[in-house]
C-alpha cells in the first residue's frame, strides 16, 4: 500500500504555489515539487538507523528556483550537449538556445526543469504533466510530457511518456546527486559498478565526441569497485571532467542491472534500471562553483547518447520521435539493506 499526499511549500518569486508532493510506503518516502517534477527527497526506511535521505536535497523555494545543477530535476526536451546547439532533423536544422559555451546543456534557458508543472494524485502514482510549444528553445514541435512516479515495494519508478505533432528530437532524463553515505559526506566511499563495455569520450568543451573502449581504463566499472578507487588515479578524461566523471555510459544489453551501488557504512544499495540505451554518469565535479561540496553526489542520467547529431564518430543514430510515434522510456531505482 502507498499513499500519496501534498502540502503547500511557500510561493516562489512569480507567487506561485510550490507544493511538495509525498509518496510513501513500507520502504520508501518520496518528495516530489511541482517546481520542475523535481525529486527534493528520497528517504529509504532502513530496518535499525531510521529513514536516510539519499539525495541532495535544498531546504528554500529560493535555491529550487535558480537550481544551476538541476538538482533532482526532470531534464528536457534535451539531457546533456547538443554541439553548436544545432539540431539535425532530415534535412531541416533547428537553432537551439545555447546556454553552455556555444552549446545546449539540458534544453536551453528556463526548460522544464526551472517551470512549473501540472501535478495530478492518481491512485497508483503521481502524474506530472507539461506543455511545450513549436520552437520553444529552437526544439520543433507542440509536445506534451508526462512523467509519472510510482512507488512499488521497494522501487521507485519514473515513467516518461511524450507526445509531438510533428517530427522531433526528445531526451528526458531525472537529474537526482545520490549520496548512501552514513554521514552525508562525500560518494567516494560508495561502491559502484556499471554494466557497460564503452562510454563516450568527452572534449575540453565537456562534448561527447568519440567511444572509449573501458578495458584497462580507471572508468571501468564492470568490476565493483570503490569509487575511492577512480579518484586516485589521473587521467585525461577525468581531468577533462574537471576531476571527475561527467561521461555517458553506453548500457550493455543483459539481464544484469546496469547500475549497482552501495554503501557498507549505511548497508544502502540502489540497483538502477532502464529501457534506455545509455546513461550519464556525472560526480557532482562542478559543485564548488554554487556553494556545495565536490564530489557530495552522483548522478544517474538514463538517457539516449547525448550529441548524436553531426558526430559521424559515435555511429549511433539519434532517436526521433512523430506523431504516430510517442516517446516512451522508464527508469526504475530499487533500494534494499546490504547484510
Ligand atoms: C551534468 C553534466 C554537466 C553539468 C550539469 C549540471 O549533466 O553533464 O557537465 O555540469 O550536469
Amino acid at each position: 500500500m502507498q499513499e500519496v499526499y501534498s502540502k503547500l511549500w511557500g510561493k516562489n518569486s512569480k507567487g506561485e504555489n510550490i507544493f511538495i508532493y509525498t509518496l510513501e510506503n513500507k520502504y520508501l518516502k518520496v518528495e516530489i515539487l511541482n517546481l520542475g517534477a523535481l525529486i527534493k527527497k528520497i528517504e529509504v526506511k532502513t530496518k535499525n538507523k531510521g529513514n536516510k535521505n539519499v539525495v541532495i536535497s535544498y531546504e528554500r523555494i529560493e535555491d529550487y528556483e535558480k537550481n544551476p545543477a538541476y538538482i533532482g530535476a526532470i531534464i528536457g526536451r534535451n539531457s546533456g550537449r547538443i554541439k553548436n546547439g544545432l539540431l539535425k532533423i532530415e534535412d531541416k536544422e533547428f537553432c537551439l538556445e545555447k546556454n553552455n559555451g556555444n552549446n545546449n546543456l539540458h534544453g536551453g534557458i528556463n526548460s522544464i526543469s526551472h517551470k512549473i508543472w501540472e501535478v495530478e494524485i492518481k491512485k497508483d502514482r503521481l502524474s506530472c504533466k507539461i506543455k511545450s510549444a513549436h520552437l520553444e528553445n529552437g526544439f520543433p514541435g507542440n509536445v506534451e510530457i508526462n512523467v509519472d512516479y510510482i512507488l512499488k515495494d521497494n522501487e521507485l519508478i519514473l515513467e516518461y511518456h511524450a507526445k509531438t505533432d510533428i517530427k522531433t528530437y526528445i531526451n528526458l532524463t531525472n537529474h537526482s546527486y545520490f549520496n548512501l553515505s552514513a554521514d552525508d559526506k562525500l560518494i567516494y566511499d560508495d561502491i559502484l559498478e556499471i554494466n557497460a563495455d564503452k562510454l563516450i569520450k568527452i572534449d575540453k568543451d565537456s562534448l561527447p565526441y568519440e567511444l572509449m573502449d573501458l578495458k584497462n581504463t580507471i572508468f571501468d566499472f564492470r568490476q565493483t569497485k570503490k569509487i575511492q578507487d577512480f579518484f586516485k588515479t589521473e587521467d585525461e578524461q577525468k581531468r577533462l571532467a574537471n576531476n571527475g566523471i561527467d561521461h555517458a555510459y553506453i548500457l550493455n544489453q543483459s539481464e544484469k542491472s546496469p547500475i549497482i551501488i552501495y554503501n557498507e557504512k549505511s548497508g544502502i544499495k540502489m540497483e538502477v534500471k532502464t529501457d534506455n540505451p545509455a546513461v550519464v554518469v556525472y560526480t557532482a565535479n562542478y559543485f564548488e562553483d554554487i556553494g556545495l561540496k565536490k564530489h557530495s553526489g552522483i548522478c544517474f542520467e538514463t538517457q539516449e547518447a547525448p550529441n548524436l547529431f553531426e558526430n559521424e564518430n559515435l555511429n549511433i543514430r539519434p532517436f526521433f520521435t512523430d506523431s504516430n510515434h510517442d516517446y516512451k522510456r522508464y527508469t526504475k531505482l530499487i533500494f534494499s539493506e546490504i547484510e
